[in-house]
């Protein structure tokens, strides 16, 4: 029988690990996640993968790094230049690299668009929907960012939507925290890796 569900990795890049715009700890999420990767038929990866001198940074508009500006299609954190295209930091970390049944999705191609959501722009619906996928379980980097809005955008689009927490990290504690808060509220669930069996 085929599977009806998929695994998301979020944005496992290395300028999330090690470079421009490291998240704590991030290294720590590759063990679980390549414990689970055999489980799936359907691996999902999705790359940020920015022009340079895009909207998100802010050394496109001169302001202060991690400031908030008022963009046409609303609040925008000013981030420092990361995941250029032809640059190292938009690489896969190595231990991706090593799962081969995985389909790339890439994101943020937009100069004056921000997409932290995986369903942004791309064609990760419909390559869900063709293989009968309902289920997603989401990972990855980070999640009060694009692991959050993938999830929620996830619901938006009819799956039934699972963050694994032990294979995600964040930027900042306190957005973290809300951004578990919210997504909770949509009816994500949460869980670790060693549950997963029972979710499948
Ligand atoms: C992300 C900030 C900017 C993420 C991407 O992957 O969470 N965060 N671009
Ligand atoms: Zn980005």
């Amino acid at each position: 029988m085929t599977q009806n569900y998929s695994l998301i990795i979020v944005d496992p890049q290395i300028d999330f690990i090690s470079g421009s715009l490291a998240v704590n700890n991030a290294e720590e999420i590759f063990e679980p996640i390549l414990s689970i990767s055999n489980k799936f038929e359907n691996i999902f990866v999705t790359q940020d993968y920015h022009p340079k001198e895009h909207i998100s940074f802010a050394s496109t508009h001169n302001v202060e790094l991690f400031s908030t500006i008022e963009l046409p299609y609303g609040k925008q954190v000013m981030w420092p230049d990361h995941c250029v295209q032809g640059t190292k930091g938009v690489e896969f970390d190595d231990s991706i690299n090593q799962i081969k049944n995985k389909t790339i999705i890439k994101k943020g191609l937009q100069k004056d668009l921000e997409s932290y959501s995986g369903f942004h722009l791309t064609e990760l619906k419909e390559s869900l929907t063709k293989k009968n996928i309902e289920k997603i379980f989401v990972c990855g980097l980070a999640t009060d960012f694009c692991v959050k809005k993938t999830a929620m955008d996830g619901v938006k689009e009819g799956f039934q939507v699972y963050v694994l927490l032990d294979c995600s990290r964040g930027v900042a504690e306190k957005t973290v925290n809300e951004a578990i808060e919210e997504m909770k509220n949509k009816g994500i669930t949460f869980i670790n890796t060693t549950e997963l069996d029972e979710h499948l």
